[in-house]
């Protein structure tokens, strides 16, 4: 079934999930979170994909979950509707790694949906907030939780409580985004960091992610332990065999695993 409110593009092993409902902002309503759902399940099942990057146009990644949708809404609709479970979690269960490239407004779930990805590469132009106060309500799709962890809790509660939108130097400067670059260079950006993530063994990155996310649900001793004990697995792959017999061979490791 083709994908109207979502593009999905496949360059090599890397696929292009780009948000189009650029009328609106590329607000999330049910029906995009659903494609976009549906697509990340695809290329979760497709070995020729090794990296997604997620991404929206230049004046908005997403200005958050779709207003219009919502304003009529009761706390059952919410609370029953798989769009809140499901859908919008989607990018939170993929397990291969995704990037966000952001330009513009990411804003609200537009934010929630970025941190939920691997990494965020961010364009000049990238302005980033969690503004839901201001509509009477509270970020509702994990920006209260991964906001404060990824900046800690004195500039979540300021961008929360305020509703201020911070730019992507501050972003880049409170270690939100991993790299700031310009407008033009965003996807090329994002696309060789993709290329060459989705060049390494896939199962080792899926590990590595799982490790890594992990940490936000152990202690410092049982994620330590925890990673210990998947670098030792690590040693029964063939990929761990052929990535450093390629380095003492002094040539590029051919990842059997990909
Ligand atoms: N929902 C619906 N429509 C939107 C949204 C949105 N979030 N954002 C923008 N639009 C629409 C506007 O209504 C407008 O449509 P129209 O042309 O039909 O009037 C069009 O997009 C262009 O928007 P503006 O004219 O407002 O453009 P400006 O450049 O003047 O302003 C802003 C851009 C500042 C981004 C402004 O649009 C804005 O403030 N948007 C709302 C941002 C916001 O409050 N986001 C949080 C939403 S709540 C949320 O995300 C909760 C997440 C948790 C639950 C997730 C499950 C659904």
């Amino acid at each position: 079934m083709a994908y109207e409110l979502i593009d999905l593009d496949r360059d090599g092993r890397v696929a292009t999930v780009t948000l189009n409902r650029p009328k609106a902002l590329n607000a999330l309503n049910a029906p995009m979170m659903a494609e976009l759902a549906r697509a990340l399940s695809e290329l979760e099942a497709d070995d020729g994909i090794g990296c997604v990057i997620l991404t929206g146009n230049e004046k908005a990644f997403a200005a958050g979950a779709d207003i219009k949708e919502m304003v009529d809404d009761q706390f059952l609709d919410i609370y029953k509707n798989d769009r809140f479970e499901a859908n919008h979690c989607a990018v939170e269960r993929f397990r291969k790694p995704i990037i966000a490239a952001v330009s513009g407004y990411a804003l609200g779930g537009g934010c929630e949906i970025a941190m939920m990805c691997d990494f965020i590469i961010a364009s000049e132009t990238a302005k980033f907030g969690q503004p839901e106060i201001n509509l009477g309500v509270i970020p509702g799709i994990g920006g209260t939780q991964r906001l404060t962890r990824a900046v800690g809790k004195a500039k979540a509660m300021d961008l929360c409580l305020t509703g201020r939108m911070m730019d992507a130097a501050e972003a880049e400067r409170a270690g939100l985004v991993a790299r700031v670059v310009a407008v033009d260079d965003l996807m090329d950006t994002a696309r060789d960091a993709a290329v060459k993530i989705a060049g390494h063994s896939q199962p080792i990155n899926m590990i590595l992610k799982e490790v890594v996310d992990a940490g936000f649900e152990l202690s410092l001793r049982e994620g330590i332990r925890f990673e210990r004990r998947m670098f030792q697995s690590l040693f029964t792959t063939e990929d761990q065999k052929e990535g450093m017999t390629a380095f003492i061979e002094k040539r590029k490791p051919h990842f059997k695993h990909r």
